[in-house]
């Protein structure tokens, strides 16, 4: 087996959990085909219709409950069971737990958790499964109507980013896996690593906004690709 790459960042998007029945954004059957992401994904939106946005997440939080992971969240398990790096890091903007449920590590959910709701007020987080609403009081605080996904909406500062900063500066394999590229700060990960010296890769079904950063592209279902992949490494 090489062992050319002693840290490795995964940079996940929701192309990784489409063939586990979950839709993207940006498809033409996508989540945002339905929805305008005005309506849901802004902290604006929520300032204005607390409410409306809950409904959204309410609706979309017993399907995320259910799926299961595919072949590509087992390929990166596999990765991190056997590959002899030092570090390998999953840096997702999903807002599912696949990751978790595949049995990934070292996973930093910069776009937030769908089962997570933080409160305005004091700030605390907690996970649940259940609908939440706007008037629903937080179980730390007791103050009523400040709870809110723990979801990072458009114009929100993203989490764990001064850890991301330090992994990808230090990595010398950067995976971008299921992303359209077009949302930042994560669009401009690619660039970090690749001037820090990283070996870039990506995985999609099409070309992608920030395609010219990567030295490696390998087009088609991440559940088919990334496996194959990980063999190679491992070989
Ligand atoms: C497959 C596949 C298969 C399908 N196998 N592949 C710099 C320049 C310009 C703008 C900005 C900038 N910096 C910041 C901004 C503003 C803004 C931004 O980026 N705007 C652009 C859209 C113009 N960013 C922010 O506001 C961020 N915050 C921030 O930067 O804070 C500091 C700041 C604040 C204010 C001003 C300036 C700075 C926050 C971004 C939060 C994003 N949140 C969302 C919604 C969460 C709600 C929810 O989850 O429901 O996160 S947006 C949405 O897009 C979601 C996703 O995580 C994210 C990325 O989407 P993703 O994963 O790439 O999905 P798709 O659908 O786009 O692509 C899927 C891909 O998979 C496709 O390419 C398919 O081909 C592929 N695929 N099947 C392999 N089987």
């Amino acid at each position: 087996m090489t062992e050319k790459y002693k840290n490795i960042v995964i940079l996940t998007g929701a192309g990784i959990s489409a063939e586990s029945g979950l839709s993207t954004f940006r498809a033409e059957n996508g989540l945002w085909n339905k929805h305008r992401v005005e309506d849901v994904a802004t902290i604006e939106a929520f300032e204005r219709n607390p409410e409306y946005v809950h409904d959204f997440y309410n609706e979309l939080r017993p399907e995320l409950y259910k799926a299961q992971p595919n072949p590509a969240h087992s390929a990166i398990t596999l990765l991190q069971d056997k590959y002899p790096a030092d570090k390998i890091s999953i840096v997702t903007q999903n807002v599912d737990t696949l990751h978790e449920k595949a049995g990934n590590k070292n996973i930093y959910h910069i776009h937030g958790q769908i089962n997570q709701i933080v409160c305005l007020n004091c700030g605390h987080i907690f996970e649940t499964w259940n609908d939440v609403h706007a008037d629903d009081v937080c179980p730390h605080c007791h103050i009523q109507g400040m709870l809110k996904p723990n979801i990072v909406f458009f114009g929100e500062n993203l989490l764990y980013m001064e850890k991301v900063d330090t992994l990808l500066k230090n990595c010398n394999l950067f995976l971008s896996i299921g992303t359209s590229g077009v949302v930042y700060p994560a669009a401009g990960f690619v660039q970090i690593a690749k001037m820090c010296g990283a070996y870039t890769c990506e995985f999609n079904m099409e070309t992608t906004s920030n395609n010219y950063l990567f030295d490696r592209h390998i087009i088609g279902p991440a559940g088919t690709t990334l496996p194959k992949f990980v063999e190679e490494l491992l070989i």
